[in-house]
């Protein structure tokens, strides 16, 4: 078996590359220093809600080890990490007229100028999912978008006030789609809200999961603006949101409604957000299924989120067999009025089998997917903001064997080989790179029995962390792709 990726496409000297982590699946540490708990604390504690229990209270414990973690990285050769702010350490309650935890600041401020000093670039995510449960509590949360979008852009303020001078990457949001759709139609995200009653007593599917995502798309418009009015001529950094979507392939090619319903797949996971960011308004197809029921856009909403990425920010790890569906919508659909699945007509699977039952790895589709949004979007700067897979039964097997991540290390052979392609033969401005994760962490509704790290994290013995084969392979990879300067 070869060690290298089979393709020979280069990357620029500049790429950046590096791992990625979310603050409520590794820190830990949710009562100290003043934090105050967000939503995924509450979310945790409803019985039922993550596999076997688990929540984010220790997790990696990430925040009394923010030096071996960036140990790890420099291990791996790491040129940059992209982390989360824990918005509830710094402003506790989450509002704009609520204290200011300096501790939380301090916290961030000590963990930056450590990496710095490491040589590794920080991009430094603003929100990924963990709102102040208070604001939750107080006015709805994300549902109350004026109430939203002003304690947002204050927090925003704040850090960027904080920290901006060391930061020349920002992300306002982690995948607006999974806090929508998961967190206000599915509800198997916090705050766990749904139509269904058997998983939660308030929630309506087929509205909250459309306001939810508006309002995501103006806070995310107001913070940019305030950013580049107050902060980018003398900070020199960028700011841009990640949006997650799978490539789709239609289930029967030969059947123009599949082919055309992979296209509305798509847009219903990405240009929900991605249109109206660069083309300044929500794709018609949304429009056509959902009716008012999709928020329209105030003038001055629209034209804050109007061309507000200085990058665009892919979250990306797998492919989907689409099947056009037959007859009216149903109300609660968030996916365009299709079948989104595993096998294609023939019986043929997208990919390999892993823990999570919705990822089956399939990179051709990447270098498909980064085609194209460029094509869509007009050949925006890209930054890989997550990449990578869980292994089926990883969490079962002994220790040694564990390590030897060999599925993992050609994941990210194939993966990055495509990237590569996409770059040097579709002509697609891909310039970073975050492998997920870093280390093994809190999967969220799948607690801790999915890993997702290059690093395998020892739950049951301090958080030992051990770097598994691909933490060291990934450097190899890059290596090969990446021009010498
Ligand atoms: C990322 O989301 C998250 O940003 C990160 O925090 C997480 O740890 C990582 O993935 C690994 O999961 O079949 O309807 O349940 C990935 C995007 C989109 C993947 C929704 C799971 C489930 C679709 N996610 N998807 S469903």
């Amino acid at each position: 078996m070869s060690m290298g990726s089979t393709s020979a496409s280069t990357l620029p000297p500049d790429f950046l590359w590096g791992f990625a982590t979310a603050s409520y699946q590794i820190e830990g540490a949710v009562d100290e220093d003043g934090r105050g708990p967000s939503i995924w604390d509450t979310f945790c504690k409803i019985p039922g809600k993550i596999a076997r229990g688990g929540t984010g209270e220790v997790a990696c414990d990430s925040y009394h080890r923010t030096l071996e973690d960036i140990a790890l990285l420099k291990r791996c050769g790491a040129k940059s990490y992209r982390f989360s702010v824990s918005w509830s350490r710094i402003i506790p309650l989450g509002g704009r007229n609520d204290p200011i935890n300096e501790k939380g600041l301090q916290h961030y401020i000590k963990f930056i100028d450590d990496l710095l000093a490491a040589g590794i670039t920080p991009l430094v995510t603003l929100y990924h999912w963990d709102l102040p449960d208070e604001l939750d509590k107080r006015y709805g949360g994300l549902l109350n978008k004026d109430e939203f979008v002003a304690d947002f852009a204050h927090y925003a303020r704040v850090v960027f006030q904080a920290f901006g001078s060391r930061v020349k990457h920002w992300i306002t949001f982690n995948e607006p789609w999974c806090i929508s759709v998961l967190g206000y139609n599915v509800g198997q995200f916090a705050p766990g809200r749904t139509s269904d009653r058997t998983k939660s007593p308030v929630g309506e599917s087929s509205r909250e999961c459309w306001i939810v995502g508006h309002s995501i798309l103006v806070a995310h418009g107001v913070t940019v603006k305030i950013y580049r009015d107050e902060f980018q001529a003398g900070d020199g950094g960028e700011i841009g949101i990640t949006l997650n979507g799978d490539w789709a392939e239609p289930w029967d090619p030969e059947n123009p409604v599949d082919v055309e319903a992979c296209d509305r797949k798509i847009e219903f996971a990405i240009s929900w957000f991605a249109d109206p960011i660069y083309h300044g308004k929500y794709p018609d197809s949304m429009v056509k299924q959902l009716g008012d029921r999709l928020p329209s856009w105030a003038p001055e909403d629209i034209g804050l989120v109007h061309g507000s990425n200085d990058f665009y920010g892919m979250n990306h790890y797998c492919a989907n067999y689409i099947k056009a569906k037959t007859g009216e919508p149903d109300p609660n659909d968030t996916a365009g009025n299709l079948e989104i699945l595993l096998q294609n007509k023939n019986g043929e699977w997208i990919g390999p089998e892993t823990q999570c039952p919705w990822l089956r790895p399939c990179a051709i589709g990447f270098r498909k997917l980064l085609k194209w949004l460029s094509e869509r979007y007009n050949y925006p700067k890209i930054y890989v903001t997550e990449n990578g897979t869980s292994l089926k039964g990883e969490n079962d097997l002994p220790l040694e064997q564990l390590l030897q991540d060999e599925f993992r290390t050609q994941y990210f052979r194939d993966y990055i080989g495509a990237m590569a392609d996409a770059y040097t033969l579709d002509g697609v401005n891909v310039r970073a790179y975050m492998a997920w994760s870093l280390m093994d962490n809190f999967e969220w509704a799948e607690g801790y029995e999915t890993r997702f790290g290059v690093t395998y994290v020892d739950y049951e013995n301090g958080q030992k962390r051990i770097p598994k084969q691909s933490a060291k392979t990934i450097r190899e990879i890059f290596d090969q792709h990446i021009e010498k300067a």
